[in-house]
């Protein structure tokens, strides 16, 4: 069961990796100067682009880096983190190197006196049926026992070969005219419906899909609110779209907070 906060910080998808210093160097920066000004600090998955195990994390001065700004922040603040579809390795060892606590997606957290379910949102996408036939394999933990054991090169290489598989695909998607293949790499109205209703809430607050906005949505006679977090990046200017954002929940109400502006 996780305590109620009076305030709290959401972030999702930083995807931090070496190869984007600026990135990284803006959440190093929110775990010194902006997360501490609240009672809780959320991550909704894919804080790293990639993880093939925490015994790798031993041999990366990046990944040790982000454990110990984790562990600094988590002894200002509670601090929970819940797997997304490229961190999902992320185990007990490193977890509790950071302080931080591994919630279960979805989890339902109360902040400012009103009930928030929070999930990273992949399993929310239900319209890309192979994706979900691929999360249900590597989600098993004797698939994920046999992949630890493989050599660490192995590793290494098939998430590179994940990694741009999906990337492809999301390239496809963002280009194609056909808004079915749009709408397969969103969540679906009925994913969101089944997951509030299973919680007995109508706040839902997701990452994922890089598509930031605040949504009111309603199917058949459920209604709902729901939030969908940013992904950062710092590191392509040539993009045209830095960025870097959190959700701020208080005794205000639930808005963005822009990190670069900031
Ligand atoms: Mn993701």
């Amino acid at each position: 069961m996780i305590p109620q906060y009076a305030s709290a910080l959401l972030i999702s998808d930083l995807h931090l990796t070496p190869s984007m210093p600026l990135t990284a160097q803006r959440f190093f920066d929110f775990c010194e100067k902006d997360a501490p000004k609240v009672d809780s600090v959320f991550i909704l998955g894919d804080l790293f682009e990639y993880w093939v195990g925490d015994d790798a994390a031993l041999h990366s001065p990046f990944q040790q880096e982000v454990k110990r700004a984790l562990a600094t922040l988590s002894t200002k603040v509670k601090t929970y983190y819940l797997h997304g579809n490229r961190d999902f390795l992320v185990g007990d060892q490193f977890l509790s190197k950071t302080g931080m606590t591994l919630m279960s997606d979805p989890s339902k957290v109360t902040i400012a006196g009103s009930e928030y379910v929070l999930c990273h949102g992949d399993s929310l996408c239900t319209a890309d049926i192979g994706y979900q036939v691929f999360r249900g394999w590597v989600r098993k933990s004797w698939i994920q026992k046999l992949f630890l054991r493989l050599p660490l090169h192995w590793r290494r290489s098939i998430a590179s070969q994940l990694r741009s598989n999906s990337g492809a695909q999301y390239q496809r998607s963002i280009k194609s005219s056909i808004k079915g293949a749009q709408a397969k790499t969103d969540v679906t109205l009925e994913a969101c419906a089944a997951v509030l209703a299973a919680q007995h809430a109508n706040l839902l607050i997701h990452g994922h899909t890089h598509l930031p906005a605040h949504h009111q949505e309603h199917l058949k006679n459920q209604e709902w609110q729901r939030w969908v977090l940013s992904d950062w990046d710092l590191d392509h200017p040539e993009s045209g779209r830095p960025r870097a954002s959190a959700l701020l929940i208080d005794q205000n109400g639930v808005r963005y907070a822009d990190l670069i502006k900031s």
